[in-house]
């Protein structure tokens, strides 16, 4: 039994109900237990001309393998994201493998930790809800230092989910 965070982003129209649902479908997920979820934050995308994201860090405890939930997290995003296809266009349900136990994965098909978490508050804040103060990734950095180099700018943390 390894703990997991992942990851979740949408920009759909409400991307809020996106969450919801791709947090159920975690939940559902076999040999895995769905342990906690942070709040959901709202940002402008990392790319201009897009809608503002709604992110959100899941943790899980699992014994699948990495590249079984990987496959499980792609087959969540695809039926959700093709359902919406023809209303709302591209997928843009995001399910990420952020932390896996105190593993280093360096494959083609999967990075862990992930390569973009040290420059996304979106990730690092949510995350921190999550995870234990003094948590360090299987590279050795700190969570705290993370945090401390990545300041909440332009993060706004929603209410409720
Ligand atoms: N920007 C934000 N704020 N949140 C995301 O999840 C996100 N995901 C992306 C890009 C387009 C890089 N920008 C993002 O894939």
């Amino acid at each position: 039994m390894e703990r997991i965070y992942i990851g979740m982003g949408s920009n759909l129209a409400d991307p809020a109900e996106q969450l919801r649902s791709a947090i159920e479908a975690l939940g559902q997920l076999p040999l895995t237990e769905l342990v906690g979820v942070s709040a959901f934050y709202q940002s402008d995308s990392l790319l201009p001309g897009q809608p503002r994201y709604t992110n959100a860090v899941a943790a899980l405890d699992s014994t699948l393998a990495p590249l079984d939930l990987l496959d499980a997290l792609h087959a969540i995003e695809n039926g959700r994201g093709r359902e919406r296809l023809e209303r709302w266009g591209p997928r843009t349900l995001d399910l990420d493998i952020v932390l896996f136990g105190d593993r280093l994965i360096d494959e083609p098909r999967l990075k862990v930790p992930h390569y973009h978490l040290q420059e996304r508050a979106f990730v690092l804040y949510p995350l921190a809800e999550l995870a234990p103060a003094d948590l360090r990734l299987a590279d050795g950095r700190s969570l705290s230092d993370l945090l401390a180099a990545c300041p909440f700018v332009g993060l706004e943390r929603l209410p409720s989910n």
